[in-house]
């Protein structure tokens, strides 16, 4: 199922004037329109292969049907929603999930879609089928040399499936930690996961980084080896200059404070990427900007801040990945819904007037502080990203075409209603 340029066009055709009347609007009233539509064409967010199917709960998965079979049609996937919006120029693979057989030919795949390879992720939270040793109590931080052994090979593994797809990044997420007090020594395992960090660093090409990402809690609910920013860091800092902390949105306690932890990282020169959804509660991987817009826009304010201040390119000094899980949406309309609420508090906080919230900040002028700040966020940027896309070819209405072109009807013709995952 692919949707034709010309298709897009057709489809924009009735909205058009619309459209152009509100951009009128908006590029008449804030001050660095063009600037701004500029930078939301450069900028592109990386589509987990992991977030096309329905994923599910540790209690059940209902699964919907057209799912990708396999990586190919994973890939075709993407590149359906980057013809539409123009900004999901990415894939972020996890391996084994994904593993390509015949790298070459993905590669050029994902190219006749536009679509470049991401952060690769290495998996050490499961066993797989046949492997000789498990990680029911740990991978790098393992109280056995052999199991931390066979975790530091699948990494470089990843690696080497990475260069060969023109992926120039690594995330290690591990799931690592202790369920009850006393099972594990806590400096030993931060002492065996450097280590095991350690050998895999040295495998990295010289362009590549690695990210390592942190969360509190699950699947181990006492304690996490790499639990926090702080603790990611400290792997990161002594690992060396390729090595940077990923945050999560989801992976903190409940009401951290995630904008001064990403301006705190970039000023060190430690943050590396991001993995973007929403949460009320925990790790809950839902679409992103549909629990808490206005913490997803004073993140991107942060992250603006910090990294024009480091004189950082926003679309490649930072991996941006959307990292979700859909139990009860259409995946591919959910992805729509994330990349879009992304491009808005991009461009919100694009619009920040950060002369004048220095300014406020330096006089202690809290209420124009905030007044700076809610002005961006209340302001309605969607013509600005919607004209960003459709001067790249894309459409006014993504989640409007999905559904009208009848893109899942189509998608079950073609793979049918059988999850891969589920047999249902
Ligand atoms: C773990 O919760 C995580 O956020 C890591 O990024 C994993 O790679 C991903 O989810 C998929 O399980
Ligand atoms: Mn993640
Ligand atoms: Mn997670």
């Amino acid at each position: 199922m692919e949707i034709e340029k010309y298709q897009i066009a057709e489809y924009n055709d009735p909205v058009l004037n619309a459209h152009q009347k509100a951009f009128a609007y908006i590029a008449s009233t804030v001050p660095n329109a063009e600037a701004i539509i500029e930078k939301l064409r450069a900028f592109q967010v990386a589509i987990p292969s992991w977030a096309l199917g329905t994923g599910g709960t540790r209690f059940a998965r209902f699964a919907g049907g057209g799912e990708p079979r396999n990586l190919e049609e994973k890939i075709m996937d993407i590149g359906l929603l980057h013809a539409l919006n123009r900004s999901s120029g990415a894939i972020s693979l996890h391996i084994p999930w994904d593993i390509p057989s015949n790298p070459a030919n993905i590669r050029a795949l994902a190219a006749q879609y536009g679509l470049s390879f991401d952060a690769m992720n290495s998996n050490t939270f499961q066993d797989q089928p046949g492997q000789p040793l498990s990680y029911k109590y740990g991978s790098l931080q393992h109280t056995d040399s052999a199991t931390r052994q066979q975790a530091i090979d699948h990494n470089i593994e990843v690696i080497n499936y990475g260069i060969e797809l023109g992926s120039t990044s690594l995330t290690v997420w591990l799931a690592d930690g202790s369920c009850f007090p006393g099972q594990l020594n806590f400096r030993k395992a931060f002492q065996n996961t450097l280590s095991g960090l350690q050998e895999i660093y040295k495998a990295l090409p010289e362009n590549w980084k690695m990210f390592v990402e942190y969360k509190a809690f699950e699947p181990n609910f006492y304690s996490t080896t790499v639990g926090d920013w702080g603790q990611s860091l400290l792997y990161a800092n002594k690992l060396g200059e390729k090595a940077y902390t990923l945050v999560d949105l989801g992976h903190h306690l409940p009401n951290a404070n995630i904008e001064q932890i990403v301006s705190l990282l970039l000023m060190e020169g430690k943050l590396g990427g991001f993995h973007f959804n929403d949460s009320k509660y925990g790790d809950d991987d839902l679409t992103v900007g549909s629990i808490k817009p206005y913490q997803l826009f004073l993140i991107f304010n942060e992250l603006i801040d910090g990294m024009d201040a480091r004189g950082m390119e926003h679309t490649t000094d930072l991996g941006w990945m959307i990292d979700a899980s859909h139990n009860v949406k259409d995946p591919l309309e959910d992805l729509l819904q994330s990349v879009e609420a992304i491009m808005l508090a991009y461009a919100q906080a694009l619009l920040v007037d950060r002369r004048q919230l220095a300014e406020a900040q330096k006089l202690n002028d809290v209420v124009r502080a905030q007044e700076i700040l809610q002005q961006a966020y209340r302001t309605d940027v969607r013509p600005l990203v919607a004209e960003a896309r459709l001067r790249d070819g894309g459409a006014l209405m993504p989640l409007c075409i999905f559904r009208s072109s009848e893109v899942r009807k189509n998608l079950i013709r073609e793979r049918g209603s059988v999850s891969v995952a589920t047999g249902l």
